[in-house]
């Protein structure tokens, strides 16, 4: 019998499907943007060439879930075990079938990814085979690797799986890849850093909560704000860089493991999830190099024009959409206001979002100056004694596995095409060049 999360799917995937092919049948040729030289160039800003239904960014407004922004998830979406944070059991809930869960739908959810949690034991052994200094990025992108051989999709493509069916296939795996991820990101975790001393996983706390205990950290607060980061950093719309690799690899029917691994590798860059880990790395540095944790702003403005003419860029800040703060940046810096009272890096982090904008802004050609997710993440983390930076990309990896499995479910199921969009070389564009001229 089919799950209640899967049927409602199934429900409203089918309804859109429908809608779509009517839509296109009749506005197919309908132009929706033309792209220019600079576009083509400069890594496809802005270029409209992907439908993606769990979310959507705007320049001045930030993300949108299905329509909500995040002070309305914090204000609608149901919590339970004592949550005061808005939890990703509920937005996973709503990105899948857009409508907001009850609390009764996300009790049977975090139960039904407790369920699902087993890892096979040869993601162990991989993982007990690397060197331990392996970067965690690297870790976890080859633990998840190594479970595709559970790949429901594989399998029934293999069996000779019909088209119709790819979408619950693609279901299957996304709940169980889900449900793992707490696992297998807690034990890298746990071998990088902590002697192998592995926690078990407690099966009645919920996914956050259970990611947050069995890395080694029972503070409440910190379970809430494992509860706030993984819902934050799920989804961003499609175009980000993990995102559309993910989309990328799925359109070729490579199955759901391969697909967020791949995701994962494009994380894994410094402009985009590693990001996180350079912030916290280059404020310790600035913490270091200046003798005090409570540096002036004198003294950070020196810090972030010596970064600038050493020709790097000022981790956390601007972004290839927005156009504004961050709202993720902003829900960080709220949950600080409430929970922490006075921390060093905390208060450096709010220190650096007054110095650096008019310096970015200062150089002419920063389209925008102003502090995104990564700025914050890490001080927050630090605060609760998470202080191996080198591990903050594989949280965001964990989160961002919910808006992109979510995605692939709506992907196969409207039946999205391989993806294929072409390059041309610059002799070609000199040529067109010529023959416009
Ligand atoms: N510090 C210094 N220079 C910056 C800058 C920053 N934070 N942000 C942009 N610039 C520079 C660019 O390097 C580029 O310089 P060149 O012309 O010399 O190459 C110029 O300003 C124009 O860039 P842009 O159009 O404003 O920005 P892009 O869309 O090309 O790039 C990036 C967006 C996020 C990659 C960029 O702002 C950056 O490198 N930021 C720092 C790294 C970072 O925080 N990344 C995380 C982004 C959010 C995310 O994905 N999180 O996971």
């Amino acid at each position: 019998m089919m799950d209640p999360l899967k049927r409602k799917f199934q429900e409203k995937a089918s309804a859109l499907t429908t809608e779509m092919k009517a839509m296109l049948k009749e506005h197919g040729g309908t132009k929706v943007g033309e792209v220019s030289l600079k576009q083509v160039y400069g890594g496809a800003r802005g270029v409209k060439m992907m439908v993606w239904e769990t979310s959507a960014l705007d320049a001045v407004e930030g993300i949108r879930f299905r329509g909500y922004s995040i002070p309305q998830l914090r204000e609608k979406l149901p919590r339970i075990n004592g949550s005061t944070e808005p939890m990703p059991e509920g937005l996973f809930w709503l990105m899948l079938v857009d409508e907001i869960p009850t609390e009764e739908d996300i009790a049977w959810l975090s139960k039904e990814w407790a369920r699902r949690a087993d890892v096979p034991d040869v993601t162990f052994k991989v993982l007990d085979a690397l060197p331990a200094d392996t970067h965690p990025m690297t870790q976890f992108s080859m633990a998840i690797v190594s479970m595709q051989g559970d790949s429901v999709f594989s399998k029934r493509y293999a069996e000779g799986m019909s088209k119709k069916d790819y979408w619950d296939a693609t279901y299957e795996d996304a709940m169980n890849l889900i449900a793992r991820l707490p696992r297998i990101a807690a034990y890298i975790y746990r071998r990088t850093y902590h002697n192998g001393e592995h926690i078990a996983p407690d099966p009645n706390l919920d996914w956050a909560a259970n990611y947050a205990h069995m890395l080694g950290i029972s503070n409440p607060d910190f379970l809430n704000l494992m509860r706030l980061y993984t819902t934050i950093h799920a989804d961003h719309e499609g175009g980000n860089a993990s995102a559309h690799t993910a989309h990328l690899v799925n359109s070729t029917l490579s199955d759901p493991y391969m697909s967020y691994a791949g995701g994962m590798n494009s994380l894994a860059g410094p402009l985009h999830g590693l990001a996180n880990q350079e912030v916290i790395k280059w404020i310790f540095n600035m913490v270091e190099q200046l003798g005090t944790r409570t540096p002036s702003k004198e003294q950070i403005a020196q810090y972030v024009q010596d970064t600038l003419a050493a020709g790097r860029v000022i981790p956390g800040y601007g972004h290839a959409v927005l156009r504004q703060p961050d709202p993720r940046f902003t829900a960080q810096k709220v949950f600080a206001e409430e929970y922490i009272k006075d921390d060093d890096i905390v208060n450096v982090v709010w220190k650096i979002f007054d110095v650096v904008p008019p310096i970015l802004q200062s150089l002419g050609k920063v389209k925008n100056p102003w502090p995104n997710v990564d700025a914050h993440s890490g001080a927050l983390l630090v605060h609760y004694g998470l202080k191996e930076y080198g591990y903050y990309t594989v949280l965001f990896g964990v989160s961002r596995a919910l808006g992109v499995l979510a995605a692939m479910c709506w992907s196969r199921a409207m039946g999205m095409p391989l993806e294929r969009p072409k390059s041309v070389t610059s002799e070609w564009v000199k040529e067109f060049l010529a023959k416009e001229a």
